[in-house]
């Protein structure tokens, strides 16, 4: 009982605080922003969205792409104050064309038109995965809309094809962390659903203490193995048991909605979902990132040039490089997140004209060359261990040595850099 009571009296002190300071609306009850530095994990992806262009190494800018013509989803956004800023206003169109009133302006670091598998196909959408992670730590500093017909989002779906059959894809198929939805203001939904296993389809929400659209606070998902929870300016919010959940890697969308779902009919332009922030983390002795070959820096040696394809290769696309003699290579940087040993898994595509390849990091030749020669063209992997004395982004270089007798050719094909953290 005394719990009660007390809990009535913070209220009444909160109620008449808020009073206060609304007749002096100088003061701001912004969360300041955390450390970037986490201990006990390591920083794995984050955008401080400082700059006044945005990072499209990591940010698709259009909207499930696959469901609407292609002049519909695209984000609309601007940067300001060390944020960004996403917006939806009265001439933004409707996302769709049937006359639904939902328009969207969003981002998310993957793409496939099986995403939310659903509806009619409109386009042939590349599928592309700029990160995805599983487990770990994922936060962002924001301000809500204050618009009260909508919802803006920070969540999750897996870039996993495998788990989106054919046969299923015009079902409703989700794989699904929703941190939040917040709407009306003050209120959130922390949803997890799980159609590959009926056990799991949470929705679960509540009411914060503070109107979200007045000042920024910090949202996080922890997702380990066993569950989900949620914090809200580093307090613990809810937890759910997530130890049916399928453990695939996500990707992440920041998306604002406008239409009737917060239960107002009338939407208040312009609407804005403003972040401070996105980071990523994983528990330092689990580290696990792969980087796409697609999505990095690479150099080629002189007279080398490179070809994109697809495949069904991970990320949605490997790197053919075009290399004819020995000592030809390709140069990927790619990011070490923190010191210590790690296996380096090189994925590759095998072939028929492919030669063998020596992995060197930062000029320092590592393990025994890897015979990319397949009669067959396969998804392969190539595993060493090496000990990084430091963190940050490495050059690792694919030099030419020499081709399989059964080669046609000097090429290589490499699909991703993968990092294992070994304890
Ligand atoms: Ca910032
Ligand atoms: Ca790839």
């Amino acid at each position: 009982m005394k719990k009660v009571i007390l809990f009535a009296l913070t209220l009444l002190l909160a109620a008449s605080t808020a009073s206060f300071s609304t007749k002096q609306t100088a003061f701001a009850a912004d969360t300041p922003a955390n450390p970037i530095d986490k201990p006990g994990w390591v920083l794995t992806k984050h955008d401080e969205f400082n700059g006044t262009t945005l990072d499209t190494s990591l940010w698709v800018t259009r909207y499930l792409g696959f469901r609407t013509s292609t002049d519909r989803g695209n984000a609309d956004y601007d940067f300001k104050d060390g944020s960004i800023v996403l917006r939806v206003t009265d001439r933004t169109p409707t996302y769709y064309s049937s006359g639904d009133p939902m328009k969207v302006s969003s981002l998310q670091t993957a793409q496939g038109d099986f995403h939310q598998g659903s509806y009619t196909k409109h386009h042939n959408e590349p599928y592309a995965s700029k990160f995805s992670q599983k487990y770990g730590y994922f936060e962002i500093r924001a301000k809500g809309q204050a618009d009260r017909s909508g919802h803006s989002a920070f969540w999750l779906n897996t870039d996993d094809p495998s788990i989106y059959p054919q046969s299923t894809r015009n079902t409703k198929n989700q794989l699904e962390i929703d941190v939040f939805e917040n709407f009306r203001r003050n209120q959130y939904r922390f949803n997890l659903y799980n159609p590959m296993n009926a056990g799991i389809g949470n929705t679960n929400g509540g009411t914060y203490s503070f109107d979200f659209s007045a000042d920024f606070h910090i949202y996080a998902m922890e997702w380990s193995p066993e569950y989900v929870k949620y914090y809200v300016d580093n307090q613990l919010v809810k937890q759910l048991d997530a130890s049916n959940l399928v453990d695939k890697p996500m990707f992440v969308y920041l998306s604002l909605y406008v239409n009737t779902w917060g239960g107002d009919s009338s939407p208040t332009y312009p609407a804005e979902f403003t972040i401070d922030y996105f980071r990523a983390y994983q528990k330092a002795d689990q580290v696990d990132v792969k980087q796409e070959a697609e999505n990095l820096p690479i150099v080629l040696s002189s007279g080398v040039t490179k070809e994109n394809w697809n495949d069904g290769a991970s990320g949605g696309g490997w790197v053919k490089v075009l290399s004819d003699s020995t000592n030809d290579y390709a140069e990927f940087t790619a990011n070490v997140p923190s010191p210590g040993a790690y296996q380096v898994i090189t994925g590759y595509r095998s072939g028929s004209a492919r030669g063998t390849a020596q992995l060197s990091i930062n000029g320092q030749t590592h393990g025994s060359a890897i015979d990319m020669y397949g009669s067959s063209a396969t998804y392969k992997e190539a595993q060493i261990t090496v000990n990084f004395g430091s963190a940050g982004d490495k050059k690792f270089r694919y030099t030419v040595t020499g081709k399989n007798a059964s080669s046609t050719d000097y090429q290589l094909g490499i699909d991703y850099i993968r990092l294992v953290k070994v304890n």
